[in-house]
């Protein structure tokens, strides 16, 4: 029997990866569209992996409920991931209800929604590293103690707190991955690697002479979106859902993850490089560094992509884009203050 997939976020970097991975699984898959997003701008990433035309997307928002329990009516999904959020960190500052009422109530309306209409769909929620925040342990794993510091964080740890919450009080099949950073050339260019990658693609081929970055001394641990969305799907496939940390085990520098880039094309950093102040946020995640050890044991997943081969992958794809007259018309955005 071929088994239905339903993605919230599927417009987005993972939800279009868990897309094709999906795809290529034989899996008959649905996504969430929301309205305001008009097709053809929002499917890009969709239509860059090829798949556009080999999924079925609905009109739904995360924020209204009866939305949600229309498409679950309608698909009767064997597994639900819910991947859509206000996933921009610096954003959440300037929008914080929103950012509560898509990224954490949003994720009770789905729950809702499943529970009300098919409570034995498998769910997969996207929780994150940012809930760990002020880390006092070395590595963060299920086990260590969360402090969020940002809006963004705040909402992601309601939406995982309230899967574990449905899990237990109604036995629903819900895991929650926490998930360090990953990243891809469809990362969204409001992030620090893709807008580093894309900024220094522009510089090669002199349509920019500087890259403005806020602290480069954060540390992330960083991943490939398209390995990732392996562990997501895997979490789905055990017997008993639960909940792990998904991460490569090694964290960077955002200077140094910079100075990959540059080395990749032959430009100095420090000639291009500008620090700018009012891109720092008004609370920092200072360093993060999973430990993967319990996917890596009852998943049996593990992080196949360097940062190098990723950052070089993704240099690579802006170069092409950008020196491309037929490559999509992306254009930066503009720059977003924390
Ligand atoms: P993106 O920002 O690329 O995608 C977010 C998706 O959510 C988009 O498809 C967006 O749709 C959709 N969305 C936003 N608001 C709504 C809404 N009100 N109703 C329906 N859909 C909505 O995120 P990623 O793909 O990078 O991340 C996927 C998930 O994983 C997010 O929840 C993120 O917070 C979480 N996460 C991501 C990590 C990472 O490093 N990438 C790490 C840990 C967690 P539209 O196209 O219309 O904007
Ligand atoms: P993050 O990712 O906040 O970790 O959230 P982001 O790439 O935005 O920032 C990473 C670090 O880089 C520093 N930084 C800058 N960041 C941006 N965006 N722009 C800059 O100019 C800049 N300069 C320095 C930041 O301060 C930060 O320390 C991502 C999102 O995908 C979340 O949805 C997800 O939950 C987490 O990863 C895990």
């Amino acid at each position: 029997m071929t088994k239905r997939a339903l993605i919230t976020g599927i417009t987005g970097q993972d939800g279009a990866y868990l897309a094709q991975f999906l795809i290529r699984k034989g899996y008959e898959v649905h996504g969430i569209i929301r309205r305001s997003s008009h097709l053809g701008v929002a499917d890009h990433r969709l239509r860059w992996l090829g798949i556009a035309d080999k999924l079925t997307l609905h009109d739904a928002n995360l924020s209204d409920l009866s939305s949600l329990i229309r498409i679950v009516s309608e698909v009767q999904p064997d597994e639900f991931y819910n991947l859509a959020a206000q996933s921009f960190v610096a954003t959440s500052w300037r929008q914080p209800i929103l950012t509560a009422n898509i990224t954490a109530v949003g994720v009770t309306n789905v729950l809702e929604a499943l529970r009300l209409i098919k409570p034995d769909t498998r769910f997969y929620q996207a929780s994150s590293s940012e809930m760990y925040g002020l880390i006092q342990q070395e590595r963060q794993s299920e086990t260590t103690p969360f402090y969020p510091r940002s809006p963004y964080a705040v909402a992601k740890l309601y939406g995982h707190w309230i899967t574990v919450n449905y899990r237990e009080s109604f036995g629903m099949h819900a895991s929650s991955g926490i998930l360090f950073n990953h990243e891809s050339p469809l990362r969204g260019v409001e992030f620090v690697t893709r807008k580093v990658t894309d900024g220094v693609a522009r510089i090669k081929l002199g349509l920019a002479t500087e890259l403005r970055l806020g602290n480069i001394d954060a540390k992330r641990d960083w991943g490939h979106a398209r390995d990732y969305v392996k562990a997501m799907w895997l979490m789905l496939q055990q017997e008993a859902a639960d909940d792990y940390v998904v991460a490569t085990g090694i964290t960077t520098t955002v200077r140094d993850m910079c100075r990959i880039a540059f080395d990749h094309v032959g430009l100095e950093m420090d000639s291009h490089l500008v620090i700018d102040p009012d891109l720092f946020r008004p609370s920092e995640v200072d360093v993060l560094l999973g430990e993967p050890a319990k996917a890596n044991k009852a998943l049996g997943w593990t992080a196949e992509t360097s940062l190098r081969d990723m950052i070089v992958e993704m240099v690579e794809a802006d170069l092409k884009r950008l020196s491309s007259p037929a490559a999509p018309t992306e254009q930066p955005l503009p720059e977003i203050l924390p």
